[in-house]
């Protein structure tokens, strides 16, 4: 039988993290045949509630789950981990400066990426979710030298499956058929999701769709400005969503693309795309073997090449931002 695989996730005490607990546990974030060891990551005065659930997580008697820690300390938390899902962030609250938010954001993903170079597993993969996603994953890779930049990566993912639902409502065509989709930048509404390499059916998709209006002042800002459209009518920011899209993100990181697909993520850029070197951008991705591959050789036109030079503009700013602040 195999060993189980540690999986560490923050804020697990969050409403994300109440989503994705019971999903990892279920086998659906590496599959039916692995069985998990979860280690569960919160700041001390939540570690109360992160326990109630670790209890809720005994009562399902999952059969993949072979146990849970629970950690108020990074060092603790991360040791031995294979896979960890940063979810756990410091949120803008009323009046916060952009810089507040870094500085709150550095003091912990500064802290988790050394954590993470100083007992992770070999294999270690990181996904970040908590937000502003891009800059605290490359925080964490900045405070992890030994632990290769590709092993980092921020979740866009969400964004990607909301451009998929928007694209299949639209043209009544199942998800299953819609491919090559990519989400470009920022995780937030400067985001870029981009359809100008989309297939439906294998016909391009805005042959399919046949109004660049619609594209443009309907398809790309509901898909940016979801998360606000789903805090408008629930109340709360995307919890189960939030959670479904990690899962795909790992389960894709895993096991690989579809020939012929790829997905959405994160990821260091190695400059492809006019994307500066080392930026942690959503870019179209394959995955082959465990690794992730930037697309490669995409033709970028002109409204293209403005709307992701904007997202990555903002990027760039976030980065200089942290730099400044002595964050990296
Ligand atoms: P919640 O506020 O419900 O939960 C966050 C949890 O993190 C809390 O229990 C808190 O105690 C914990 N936490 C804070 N600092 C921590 C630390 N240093 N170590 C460990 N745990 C810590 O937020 P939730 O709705 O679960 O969202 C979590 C994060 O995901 C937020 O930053 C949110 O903005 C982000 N999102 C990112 C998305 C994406 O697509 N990348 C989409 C969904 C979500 O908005």
């Amino acid at each position: 039988t195999q060993q189980p695989v540690n999986v560490t996730v923050t804020g697990a005490a969050g409403q994300i993290g109440y989503a994705l607990l019971f999903r990892i546990a279920a086998g659906h974030l590496l599959g039916p045949d692995v069985p998990v060891r979860l280690r569960l990551l919160e700041v001390p005065q939540a570690v109360k509630a992160a326990q109630g659930v670790a209890l809720e997580l005994d009562d399902s008697a999952f059969p993949l789950l072979a146990g849970i820690d629970i950690h108020d300390d990074a060092t603790a938390a991360f040791d031995g981990a294979n896979v960890a899902l940063l979810v756990g962030a410091r949120p803008r609250t009323a009046g916060m400066e952009r810089g507040d938010l870094l500085s709150a954001n550095g003091g912990i993903f500064g802290p988790q990426g050394a954590a993470i170079n100083a007992g992770a597993a070999d294999d270690i993969r990181v996904l970040v979710v908590g937000n502003p996603a891009n800059t605290n994953a490359y925080i964490a890779a900045a405070a992890a030298p030994d632990v290769p930049k590709d092993r980092f990566t921020a979740m866009t993912r969400l964004d990607h499956n909301r451009a998929l639902a928007q694209l299949s409502a639209r043209t009544g065509a199942p998800v299953t058929e819609i491919e090559r989709v990519t989400i470009w930048g920022n995780h937030s509404a400067t985001q870029y999701p981009d359809l100008s390499h989309a297939t439906i059916g294998g016909r391009p998709a805005l042959e399919v769709v046949g109004d660049d209006a619609w594209v443009r002042d309907t398809f790309i800002p509901t898909v940016a400005k979801r998360g606000a459209a789903i805090i408008e009518a629930r109340g709360a920011s995307s919890a189960a969503s939030a959670a479904n899209a990690a899962l795909d993100h790992v389960h894709t990181w895993v096991n690989g693309t579809p020939d012929g697909d790829w997905t959405s993520a994160g990821v260091v850029s190695d400059g492809s795309y006019g994307v500066p070197e080392g930026l942690i951008s959503s870019f179209p991705v394959t995955v082959s073997g465990g690794v992730l591959t930037i697309v490669p050789g995409l033709e970028i036109d002109e409204f293209s090449r403005g709307r992701i030079d904007a997202s990555v503009a903002e990027l760039v700013e976030e980065r200089d931002a942290v730099r400044a602040l002595g964050l990296v």
